[in-house]
């Protein structure tokens, strides 16, 4: 019968043949991961782990969250919106004086005398052969803020009287400028600017972009643009809207924004804006598992997952804490900060790591990581490892639990995923796919040369700083190799020799720049810790590349399609709120050489680059 059947019929059949073995063997793969992630003992190891003793003891007040105080865990609904949604916004709410009415100027009571405990138990750490002590005279991070901390006496001063700026700084300054003038005539009180379109798009609905660039102004002395935006806070911001919001971008984003320019300016209408927002997130723990929905509908209380899956994404559940573990320090209510704890000492417990480098996905339900045996530091994984070791400073540098991980993961990444290019031997940061490396590299890993660097300025090994200059050089290669001497969003590394003399190739679907800090974020640490002004050069190239293809002659700046065409980069129409956010925060810092000006003593920066106090410091 075989024979009978003609050539194309026989190819067909075998065809169809080979696609059933392969789709048999793709979803055994897959099974076996769940099968394998299942099997773990997430309870039962949790039950024989010391508990991490919380942060704050537990407060005097009620929990003062009225709204959703009493709600159960959720069960996910069927249908949900994505992408940027259709506002529907509610009819005011009368008994509510928030948000609606200007406000007067909050400035911050005087500190009350914060009740902080002594800690006398000092905690040594060895982690092959490195030897780590927590500070001398370093406090424990046990308080209760019964009164908000005092501002930061410097960058208040800073405020007041404007500072002499060097010739960069005045670049940064005007790039800014620029920015802002954009956002304000065409944008203003909207999430992003669409700076061609001279138009608006929205995402949240809550004016993404200027909230995300008040510390910044502040930081800049741009004293009159601030006031202007702390009024549209006062007399616009309203969080009473039935809106889905993205847990991750939106605690970064707007709660962090909004708790560092707290800190700076002292104004409490931040902190009471920042309280309410935290409020409002808080149902997308009410899970199974408290690992957190990746949405919640700020103005119904409702949280879900993506539609297409019960899954959150690693990085998103674990880069949250800084901000609700600062928001109930301030507020006294440990509700934050708690539900926030229970994901890292639930991620801490978990199986499917592999020598401390974690998956990329988690289940809500189940509680357990899906998806095993990928394993990047690119997108879903990035900031886990970035907050490990921005908590142990947040805190105090006592909590050694998150130190351990920090460390072991940094000797997974030197095991697993450095590699080194050809021809110019550029050491990168690869992929890993059940054991088969990828050459492949997101702009976005370029966090961690500055994460090393800031580690060791805490007293952490000194080999991660060579890895973190070894990178630094890399992740500035990555733009510099570009015709428009900037990064792409992913770049593919020769472990051959090409025939040209670059280590970097890009695929077409990766040659867009979103206007991402990562690069200029960790060249600010780099200056910082190592004082060598080759990093302050890279940084003002950087600058001058984003003002030579991104830059809107009506105002604002654009992300771009094609970093390998000069003639035509083929704007995006887009402004991103981390560019006013982190980019030009950090090569405003960059170009500075007071050490002072929010010093890595004093401050941790949360992923959007809002500067937080370190507790036992401030
Ligand atoms: C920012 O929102 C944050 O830096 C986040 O950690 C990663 N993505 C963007 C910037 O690239």
């Amino acid at each position: 019968k075989w024979k009978q059947l003609s050539r194309l019929q026989q190819n067909m059949i075998i065809f169809l043949l080979a696609f059933l073995i392969l789709c048999g063997f793709l979803s055994y793969i897959h099974m076996a991961d769940q099968w394998k992630a299942l099997s773990g003992k997430p309870t039962e190891e949790r039950k024989m782990m010391p508990e991490i003793p919380p942060v704050l003891p537990a407060p005097q007040k009620a929990d003062a969250s009225p709204a959703f105080s009493k709600m159960l865990p959720q069960r996910p609904r069927k249908h949900f919106r994505r992408g940027p949604p259709h506002l529907q916004i509610r009819a005011p709410n009368t008994d509510s004086k928030a948000g609606t009415q200007d406000d007067t100027k909050e400035q911050a009571a005087a500190p009350g005398d914060a009740h902080q405990e002594e800690n006398t138990q000092r905690t040594v750490i060895s982690w092959r052969g490195a030897v780590i002590e927590p500070e001398q005279g370093t406090g424990v991070p046990l308080r209760r803020a019964e009164a908000p901390a005092k501002p930061s006496p410097l960058v208040t001063r800073m405020q007041k009287e404007p500072a002499v700026l060097n010739e960069r700084q005045e670049g940064v300054m005007e790039a800014f400028r620029h920015a802002w003038k954009g956002y304000r005539q065409f944008a203003w009180g909207h999430d992003e600017l669409r700076p061609v379109s001279r138009s608006f798009s929205e995402w949240f609905g809550l004016g993404l972009t200027l909230i995300d660039a008040l510390d910044t102004m502040w930081i800049l002395g741009l004293k009159q643009e601030f006031e202007e935006a702390r009024t549209w806070v006062s007399q616009k911001l309203s969080f009473k809207k039935d809106v889905d919001v993205n847990l991750f971008e939106s605690t970064i984003r707007i709660l962090g924004g909004l708790l560092s320019t707290y800190h700076l300016s002292g104004d409490r209408l931040f902190l009471r804006k920042a309280k309410d927002f935290g409020d409002r997130l808080m149902p997308a723990f009410m899970t199974p598992s408290k690992i957190p929905y990746s949405d919640v509908n700020i103005g119904t209380g409702v949280a879900h997952p993506p539609q297409w899956t019960s899954d959150s994404t690693v990085s998103e559940v674990t880069s949250i804490q800084l901000e609700f573990r600062e928001l109930s320090r301030l507020t006294g209510v440990k509700k934050f900060q708690e539900a926030a704890e229970e994901v890292t000492r639930h991620v801490h417990h978990l199986s499917g790591k592999k020598d401390g480098l974690v998956p990329m996905f988690i289940n809500t339900h189940s509680g357990s990581f899906t998806h095993l045996g990928v394993f990047t530091l690119g997108a879903r994984a990035d900031s886990y490892y970035e907050y490990l070791l921005k908590q142990w400073i947040q805190g105090g540098k006592q909590e050694t639990q998150l130190l351990e991980d920090y460390l072991a993961a940094i000797e997974g990444i030197k095991t697993h995923l450095v590699r080194h290019s050809e021809p110019n031997k550029l050491t990168f940061i690869g992929e890993l796919t059940h054991d088969r490396f990828s050459a492949k590299m997101d702009h976005l890993v370029c966090f961690l040369p500055g994460t090393l660097a800031l580690g060791v300025h805490h007293g952490l090994p000194a080999d991660h700083m060579e890895l973190a200059r070894a990178l630094m050089e890399t992740c500035y290669q990555m733009n510099r190799q570009m015709e428009t001497g900037l990064s792409p969003e992913i770049v593919h590394f020769n472990l051959y020799p090409p025939t040209d003399n670059l280590d970097v190739k890009v695929k077409p679907a990766d040659r867009h720049n979103l206007l991402r800090p990562e690069t200029v974020e960790s060249l600010f640490y780099l200056y910082r810790t190592t004082g060598d002004r080759k990093y302050q050069d890279w940084g003002w190239e950087i600058l001058q590349s984003f003002n030579k293809y991104t830059r809107v002659p009506s105002g604002g700046y654009t992300s771009i399609n094609n970093v390998q065409n000069p003639h035509k980069p083929e704007p995006r129409d887009k402004m991103e709120s981390f560019f006013l956010g982190e980019t030009l925060k950090y090569l405003y810092l960059l170009f500075s050489d007071d050490q002072n000006l929010l010093s890595l003593d004093t401050y941790v920066f949360n992923t959007e680059a809002h500067p937080l106090p370190i507790w036992a410091l401030s």
